[in-house]
C-alpha cells in the first residue's frame, strides 16, 4: 500500500513538474521557438555530460567508501586467495579501463558538440590505429581468459586419490539442504529419488541393499567440516535446479536434477577462527549494532554470532531466499567426535523397521 501511494505521489509530482516547465516556456517571451538545438543547446549538452561524468565518479567513491567494508573477507579455504587474486586482477582491469574510457567518452562528447559552421572531418580509415585497437584487448581477454582457466583448473581438484580426501554429499531440495557422509569405507552407497521413503526417514533415497550405504551418515541439520582436509563435495538435486554456494570458502557448484555435480576444497580456518578474525569482528559488531537498535524500537532481533553458511543461489521458489546450512568447521578430532555420535544409514534403518 505504501509502495502504491508512493508511486502515485511520485507520478503527481512528474506531472506537476512536466506542467510548470510548460508554463516557464510559455510566459518566455523572446524565445527562440525552433525545434533544432542551437549552440547554446548544444553547450549545455556538452557541459551536461561532464557533469554526467562527475556523478558516476562521486557515486563510485561513495560507493567504495560506504560499502566497502561488505565484502566477504580472509577467505576460510585453500583455494580462496586464488580465487580472490583472480577476482582482483580482472576488477582492477575492468576499473582502470572503464575510468579512461569513461572520461574520453565524454570529453569527446563534449569537445565535438555541434557548433554553427564546424564541420566534422571526412576521415575514412586508420589501418595502423585499429591494428591497435584490436590487438591491445585481444592480448587483454586472452591473457584474462587463460589465467581464468588455469586458476580454475588448478582449483577444480576433485580427484579422490589425491590429498586423502573425505566424500560428502550435498542434497538439495525446495527448501533445505542434506549432508551425507560416507562414513568408514569413504564410498557413498547409491541412491535414487524413487528410494526415498519418509516413514522411515530414508530422506535421501539410500539404496538399502547396497553395502557402501550402510555406514553412510546423513545429517539434517548441520554440515561438519575438519580442518584442513580436503572435502570433496558430491551435489545432488531432487527437484529444481538449486546451487550449493559457499562464499566464504569461495565455493560454488549447480546441483542439476538427474546427475551428480562436483567440487572440492579445503577449510583452513575454523569457526572458531573465523569468529576471532578481525574482519569478521568489525562485521558482526556493525551487524549487531544494527540489530540493537531493531529490537530496541521493538522488533524482534537478536544478537547474531558468525557461522559459516552453505546457501542455495539458484532462485529455485518462493522460499529460496531462507534455504541455508550451517557450516561448522573444527579440528579433527572433533569431527570425528561429532560423526561418531551421529547415527550410520544402516543403525537407522534397523531402527525404522
Ligand atoms: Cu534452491
Amino acid at each position: 500500500m505504501t509502495a502504491l501511494l508512493t508511486i502515485i505521489v511520485l507520478v503527481l509530482v512528474a506531472i506537476a513538474i512536466w506542467q510548470m516547465t510548460k508554463m516557464f516556456e510559455l510566459s518566455q517571451t523572446s524565445t527562440d521557438d525552433s525545434q533544432v538545438a542551437n549552440d547554446s543547446d548544444n553547450k549545455l549538452n556538452g557541459y551536461l555530460m561532464f557533469g554526467f561524468l562527475v556523478f558516476i565518479y562521486l557515486l563510485t567513491i561513495f560507493s567504495f567508501v560506504q560499502y566497502g567494508d561488505v565484502v566477504l573477507g580472509t577467505p576460510a579455504s585453500e583455494h580462496g586467495s586464488d580465487y580472490d587474486n583472480l577476482m582482483f586482477i580482472s576488477m582492477a582491469l575492468i576499473f582502470f579501463v572503464q575510468i579512461v574510457t569513461q572520461a574520453l567518452l565524454h570529453y569527446f562528447a563534449y569537445k565535438y558538440r555541434g557548433q554553427k559552421g564546424k564541420r566534422a572531418l571526412f576521415y575514412a580509415d586508420n589501418d595502423r590505429l585499429e591494428f591497435i585497437w584490436t590487438i591491445i584487448p585481444v592480448i587483454t581477454l586472452a591473457g584474462l581468459i587463460l589465467y581464468g582457466l588455469y586458476t580454475w583448473t588448478t582449483l577444480m581438484d576433485v580427484d579422490p586419490d589425491e590429498g586423502d580426501p573425505i566424500i560428502v554429499e550435498l542434497y538439495a531440495q525446495q527448501f533445505n539442504w542434506k549432508a551425507r557422509y560416507a562414513g568408514e569405507d569413504n564410498v557413498l552407497g547409491e541412491a535414487n529419488v524413487r528410494l526415498i521413503e519418509i516413514d522411515k526417514n530414508n530422506v535421501l533415497g539410500v539404496d538399502e541393499s547396497d553395502p557402501y550405504g550402510q555406514d553412510d551418515i546423513v545429517s539434517q541439520t548441520e554440515l561438519h567440516l575438519p580442518v584442513g582436509r580436503k572435502v570433496i563435495f558430491k551435489m545432488r538435486s531432487q527437484d529444481v535446479l538449486h546451487s550449493a554456494y559457499m562464499p566464504h570458502f569461495r565455493a560454488q557448484m549447480n546441483c542439476v536434477p538427474g546427475m551428480v555435480t562436483q567440487f572440492a576444497f579445503t577449510p583452513v580456518i575454523t569457526t572458531e577462527e573465523m569468529r576471532a578474525d578481525p574482519d569478521m569482528l568489525e562485521k558482526v559488531q556493525k551487524i549487531n549494532k544494527l540489530r540493537a537498535e531493531r529490537s530496541a524500537s521493538g522488533e524482534d532481533a537478536d544478537p547474531w554470532q558468525f557461522d559459516y553458511v552453505l546457501l542455495c543461489n539458484k532462485i529455485c521458489g518462493s522460499s529460496h531466499y531462507n534455504m541455508q546450512m550451517k557450516i561448522v568447521v573444527e579440528e579433527e578430532d572433533e569431527f570425528n567426535a561429532w560423526l561418531e555420535a551421529q547415527q550410520t544409514f544402516g543403525e537407522q534403518m534397523a531402527a525404522a523397521e
